[in-house]
């Protein structure tokens, strides 16, 4: 492919963004709701857990999308959006996780955020569980690291493919999947501390998590036939720091850890050097044969990703400096800049990404997750509040470029949706500062502000990549 080759993307390609229920919605105690593990995180995973909910946590709140849903997605709508990426609050739906019956006021909640998808032609995107385990399951069963969350899951999944499955065709399984080694409360709802928890307990939370999401595939299949269903991972290319061979192997070490959620996901099985690492590590896990029979008889349709970061690998400790990193850290690659939060931003990275997972899996690949988190400032032009954030622009060119690069690769790329696509609070770090969005909303880190919707530059500019799919784009 040369530089006058023009990007091109698939005429069916999705382009949207993606959010998640307890990083926009607020209403923490609204419509039936349970508290959530996110209600007694007020600094996200910067600090430790509180006992209960606090008057600081700016997700009690959010950016009130419990009640502004249909302004949101017709602004969505105005930039063109195809798809929107949401999860739904599974303690919204079972307050408690382990109950029975639904609440139906939280299953009213999401057929009316559908209903306005489907009057803008915007295709429902919509993650099962996205950290945001009910805070009883948390507290009362320690979260995945018990057994008897699979069944709790199923029921919840079973709750949702039946009432929304002819209406939502994109299903993902859990957010980053892959992020429970390293933020087991987070992604986990563990309530054991990560300094107490024992490696057999994470890794066999791991396992139920895999368990659960091949019975989610099992039963979409049976009450929803037209469903897809992807698993989500933290994507993260992890170069070798130099050619030295044990950086090339340490690297692939490295680099196996997230690459094994897909291995498993879309194999069936897991691999040797899985099995390998667990042995290394004597860790024994409890597998069952059903087990391995669901692993291998539900695989998923489609591989998703975020990505926001790579990084480096070395075997010399001594070079170890790490840097910042997507919920986890890596080690800081020399040739790389940095976002104000540290996270190194490599375009190059997506292509390569979007190459291996394709030569390695042979599933479609949907991005549901990329983005820079940035300070803005708002200015007034012509009258208008706005943001000038062309250092956003300039991001999501230059990865979007890189996804028509891989297009022309061959590769079989079915999405984009970008990270916070209004601005919503940090998922990390918790702050609204952190912002993500095309679309400014004045709510501040102290919780002060009006809610008020602001368009920034980044919204036209998004507009018109959807508009021309992708030829508005500049190399
Ligand atoms: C991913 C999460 C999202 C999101 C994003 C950006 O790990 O799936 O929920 O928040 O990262 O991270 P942060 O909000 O910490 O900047």
């Amino acid at each position: 492919m040369t530089d006058s080759t023009p990007v091109t993307f698939p005429q069916d390609f999705l382009w949207g963004g993606a959010t998640a229920a307890n990083q926009i919605e607020g209403a923490y105690n609204e419509g039936g709701k349970g508290l959530s593990i996110q209600d007694v995180m007020p600094q996200g995973i910067t600090t430790p857990r509180t006992a209960g909910p606090t008057d600081d946590n700016l997700k009690q709140v959010g950016i009130d999308f419990y009640h502004r849903f249909a302004e949101d997605i017709a602004l969505f709508a105005e930039m063109g959006f195809r798809t929107f990426r949401f999860s739904i609050a599974w303690s919204r739906i079972f307050p408690l996780g382990d109950e029975t019956e639904p609440n139906e006021e939280g299953l009213a909640f999401y057929d009316r955020v559908i209903d306005e998808c489907e009057k803008h032609g915007i295709e429902p995107l919509v993650t099962i569980s996205h950290y945001e385990t009910p805070l009883h399951l948390t507290e009362t069963y320690d979260g995945w690291v018990n057994r008897d969350l699979i069944g709790f899951y199923e029921r919840y999944a079973r709750v949702l493919f039946a009432r929304y499955g002819a209406r939502v065709k994109y299903w993902l399984t859990f957010n980053e999947i892959n992020s429970v080694l390293h933020a087991p409360l987070l992604s986990g709802g563990i309530n054991t501390p990560k300094d107490q928890l024992t490696r057999t307990d994470l890794y066999q939370a791991v396992h139920n998590e895999l368990v659960a999401s091949a019975l989610a595939t099992k039963a979409a299949r049976e009450l929803a036939p037209s469903a897809r269903v992807g698993c989500m991972i933290l994507a993260m290319p992890v170069y070798p720091l130099s050619p030295d061979p044990d950086d090339v192997m340490a690297s692939l070490t490295t680099e196996r850890t997230n690459l094994a959620f897909g291995d498993i996901h879309v194999r069936g099985e897991y691999p040797g050097y899985y099995l390998r690492s667990l042995r290394d590590q004597g860790v024994e896990l409890v597998i069952t044969d059903e087990d391995r029979a669901l692993l291998k008889e539900n695989t998923v349709d489609f591989v998703s990703f975020s990505y926001y970061v790579s990084v480096a690998e070395t075997a010399d400790n001594s070079k170890r400096v790490m840097g910042e990193g997507n919920i986890f850290p890596g080690v800081a690659n020399p040739t790389l800049k940095a976002s104000e939060w540290g996270w190194q931003i490599d375009p190059v990275g997506l292509r390569i990404v979007l190459n291996q997972f394709w030569d390695r899996w042979q599933k479609p690949l949907f991005i549901v997750e990329n983005g820079l988190g940035a300070n803005d400032e708002l200015v007034t032009v012509d009258g208008r509040k706005t943001v000038i954030d062309d250092y956003r622009i300039e991001y999501f060119n230059d990865h979007l470029v890189q996804v028509g690069e891989a297009v022309a690769d061959g590769v079989d790329v079915m999405g984009y949706t970008s990270w916070g696509c209004i601005d919503l609070v940090s998922a990390s770090t918790a702050q609204m500062s952190k912002r993500y969005g095309f679309i400014y909303v004045d709510r501040n880190d102290d919780g002060t502000g009006t809610l008020d919707r602001l368009k920034k530059k980044s919204f036209d500019w998004y507009a018109e990549v959807i508009r021309s799919n992708g030829a508005s784009l500049t190399r």
